[in-house]
């Protein structure tokens, strides 16, 4: 049992024996490391528990592998999942520290571009709070994804450093290395067949446990180091060389250095597939090596070990395992094969073409030349088990990693229910129509514990007096909210907490950005990756149409709003930053007019990341979930804000279809074509023109625009965003517009209620607890991994 006086000695060793600092000397980073510390010796017990726990047992395992953990900060994670929020805060107190700002000091560990990476990082949670023994693999890049800052209105990235302040919550593993293969030729000498490398780099080993509600359980993330095998080259050093003797070591390093900030199209460089197979290669061999120590017989491996393959980046698992059970463990390559798929399952988040993995096989077979013919022997034996199949994973000189991944899998996923049926009417309608079985459903969601336990404490609080604190690791208990929705005292408080995170992130935005809004407006809030799909553009159309407008009528009764923008642009994706630019200079022009002053503010708050959603979504009215139906797999941002109280405008898209279902129609503000209606309307000559000529206002807007009243001095600078939506308009900005208009227009009564919003808003809280990541990982384990809970 921690008491606060146990905490206070923990944190004392530390500062005073780990960093040789006594209270007086301590700098705030001394502070939080000595807290953190304190913290992880107490997950550290259950995390030894638990993998004692998981031997004994011989229980499966699951291993999750993904290019992405998104993991932010974790102290708050170890606090407050070990229930000692109030003794951290007592011990930091009486030294008179404050608690928010220490925890604030952690560097905020961007491992992921997006929903992809942050989903892992849910799901890992997930898996300790339902001590289902597992692992994360993934890789430990030097510099996560890039800084964000606006200059002028644009986006500049800067190199992100996390590593170079001090965090305290990866153990290295030297011992635990691996040698890692590139390149080279093929011996083939009757059935025995090698792979002979021609570079060579070792993957280390980095520790980080993960846990799990009430310190129950905890798992391992283990990321994975470039590491030269000769760190010095002494033959080099030994003729002067001095600099070109560290060279091997630099290297090696590049591997693991940066993650590739493109969250949507992927582009086919050598180094991203070098970071798949290393991360893979090494996972495997770290898995098989356990494997081995306790089971031994290969033909065991599936049902001891379940690999999640997170998207296609780590498909190159499928061939990897094929080749190690075949050309170095000697099985058949059939049993291989087999085995391999007894092991392997396949998530998908994207149906976006520009999306979906492919290699150009040169490139491919030049670094690695042994998977390249195992690829073509899966190929041909899956055609010869299907001779009805036409299309190969292997045409056009690519490498299809989705067809791949769909063959070696047992089970491939989709990520909502509309995804999910979408996945079998089109990228893998054959692979479907072949295997009708292999295609489940796993709808996305969220960990509480994260998503409203932490970064909303006054909700949180509010909700464990009104049903108890049961709801944290079962979250569809807030259900029980229900009754109390109908007492206006209750209701009242329930508004309180919404009025006091705004207000608090309103100092804040004071304080950091020097940006004064006034608590009271509705805060309307997108925050999310910046893609043509998702429609940042449809948004500040919209707004900038709701400026004029207001600016014709200012005397008549508007609903204050404060427009919120957040997120990045992947630094080659022009048309995003565009997007980002136009929002920056239109927040600068219309936030200067004081005839709309007091009705429409525009802030763009630079350098989204895990740490700024916890701020922003507890204190969010309204919810932007616009992205063109059909595009956006599911969204876990829509969550987040569903169970933070803030209602959803939005299209049929990913789980808003489901989120709908849930919180009820009336407590949502749907616009917009469907799916099939997008897919029927492209085909509509001149769908852009025929919208804006309906519509005077979105004519207006685009007007607004194209004639520079944002880019004074330079009217072209947005023709490329105006042209593009006058024409081709593949995301149908302009045919969704009027109905989006009409859709905030009801926003806007609706917000001037009280009482209604707070009902409805209280409404979505209570009706979101299907979307815990808890919910979803259960479904995994029964549905797809076969593993069960060891708690
Ligand atoms: C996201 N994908 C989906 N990809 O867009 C989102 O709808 C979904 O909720 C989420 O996954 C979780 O399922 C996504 O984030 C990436 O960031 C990849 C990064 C690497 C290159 C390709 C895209």
């Amino acid at each position: 049992m921690t008491t606060t006086a146990s905490l206070r000695e923990s944190v004392l060793q530390h500062l005073r024996y780990s960093f040789g600092k006594d209270p007086e000397h301590a700098i705030l980073e001394d502070w939080r490391m000595a807290l953190s510390y304190a913290v992880r010796d107490r997950i550290t017990d259950a995390w030894i528990d638990a993998t004692h726990k998981t031997y004994e047992a011989g229980a499966k395992r699951v291993y999750y592998l993904s290019m992405e953990f998104l993991i932010g900060r974790l102290i708050e994670d170890g606090i407050v999942n070990l229930e000692l929020v109030d003794e951290a805060k007592a011990v930091l107190q009486e030294f008179g520290k404050d608690y928010a700002a220490v925890l604030a000091d952690e560097p905020d560990a961007a491992l992921g571009n997006g929903g992809l990476g942050r989903l892992a990082a849910c799901f890992l949670e997930s898996l300790s709070t339902l001590g289902c023994p597992a692992h994360g693999y993934g890789i430990r890049y030097e510099h996560g994804l890039f800084r964000q800052s606006f200059v002028d209105g644009r986006q500049v990235e800067q190199p992100e450093l996390w590593l170079e302040q001090r965090h305290a919550w990866e153990f290295e593993r030297p011992e635990v290395r691996y040698r890692i293969g590139f390149g080279g030729h093929v011996d083939t000498r009757g059935e025995t067949v090698r792979w002979h490398p021609s570079e060579v780099v070792d993957a280390e080993a980095y520790d980080t446990p993960i846990v799990g509600w009430k310190g129950r359980w905890a798992n391992t993330l283990r990321l994975w180091s470039g590491r030269a095998i000769h760190p010095f080259d002494l033959d080099r050093f030994n003729h002067g060389d001095f600099a070109g003797a560290a060279q091997p070591e630099a290297l090696a390093r590049t591997i693991s250095r940066v993650l590739y900030p493109d969250d949507t199209t992927v582009e086919g460089k050598e180094l991203r597939l070098k970071q798949e197979y290393f991360l893979t290669a090494a996972a495997l061999r770290d898995i098989l090596r356990r494997f081995d120590n306790q089971f031994g017989d290969l033909r065991k491996l599936p049902s001891k070990v379940a690999i999640q393959l997170n998207d296609t980046h780590p498909a190159i698992a499928g061939p990897e395992l094929v080749r190690v059970l075949h050309d170095e463990r000697g099985l058949s390559f059939e049993e291989s094969m087999e085995i391999a798929k007894g092991c392997l399952s396949y998530t998908n988040h994207t149906l976006l073409p520009e999306a979906l993995e492919t290699w150009d096989e040169a490139l491919f077979g030049r670094l690695l030349p042994r998977h390249i013919q195992l690829i073509d022997q899966i190929d041909s034996t899956h055609a010869k088990q299907n001779p009805s199949r036409l299309n190969s994973m292997r045409a056009d000189h690519q490498v299809k990693m989705g067809p791949l991944s769909f063959v070696m899998a047992h089970h491939v996923n989709g990520v909502s229910a509309l995804h999910t049926e979408l996945m079998k009417t089109t990228v893998f309608e054959e692979l479907h129509n072949l295997h009708p079985e292999r295609i489940v459903n796993e709808t996305n969601g969220v960990t509480p514990r994260r998503w409203l336990l932490s970064c909303n404490p006054r909700l949180a609080g509010l909700i464990t007096e009104t049903i108890g604190e049961d709801w944290v690791d079962d979250l569809e208990q807030l259900q029980k909210l229900e009754p109390s929705i109908e007492d206006a005292a209750w209701l009242d408080r329930y508004t309180q907490v919404k009025r006091d995170n705004k207000a608090e992130l309103s100092n804040w935005m004071g304080q950091t950005y020097g940006l004064h809004v006034d608590p009271e407006m509705l805060f309307d809030v997108q925050i999310k990756r910046l893609h043509e799909y998702k429609r940042q553009h449809l948004n500040i159309l919209e707004t900038i149409a709701h400026w004029a407008e207001i600016r014709d009528n200012p005397n008549a009764d508007w609903t204050p709003r404060l427009k919120l923008f957040g997120g990045k642009a992947a630094p080659g994706y022009f048309f995003a930053k565009d997007i980002i630019r136009l929002i920056n200079d239109a927040a600068t022009v219309i936030n200067s007019d004081p005839v709309t002053a007091p009705f429409l503010k525009i802030a763009f708050l630079p350098n989204y990341n895990v740490s700024l959603a916890e701020r922003m979504i507890p204190a969010a009215d309204l919810s932007e979930q616009i992205s063109t139906a059909g595009k956006e797999a599911s969204g876990t941002g829509n969550m987040k804000f569903a169970l933070n109280g803030a209602p959803t405008v939005g299209t049929l898209d990913g789980a808003n279809v489901e989120i709908r279902e849930h919180v009820g129609a009336e407590n949502f503000f749907l616009f917009g074509m469907t799916a099939e209606e997008v897919m029927e309307r492209r085909k509509i000559e001149g769908h852009a023109r025929k919208a804006i000529d309906a519509d005077p206002r979105l004519k207006r807007a685009l007007d607004l625009i194209r004639e520079g009243r944002f880019s004074p001095g330079e009217p072209e600078r947005y023709h490329g965003i105006t042209s593009n939506l006058e024409g081709a308009d593949y995301f149908l900005v302009c045919s969704d517009f009027t109905d989006y208009w009409r859709a905030q227009r009801e926003v806007d009564v609706a917000f001037k209620d009280t009482r209604a919003w707070a009902h409805m808003a209280a409404l979505n809280t209570a009706r979101s607890g299907w979307f815990s990541s808890d919910r979803t990982i259960r479904g995994y384990m029964g549905d797809i991994w076969g593993a069960t809970s060891l708690l």
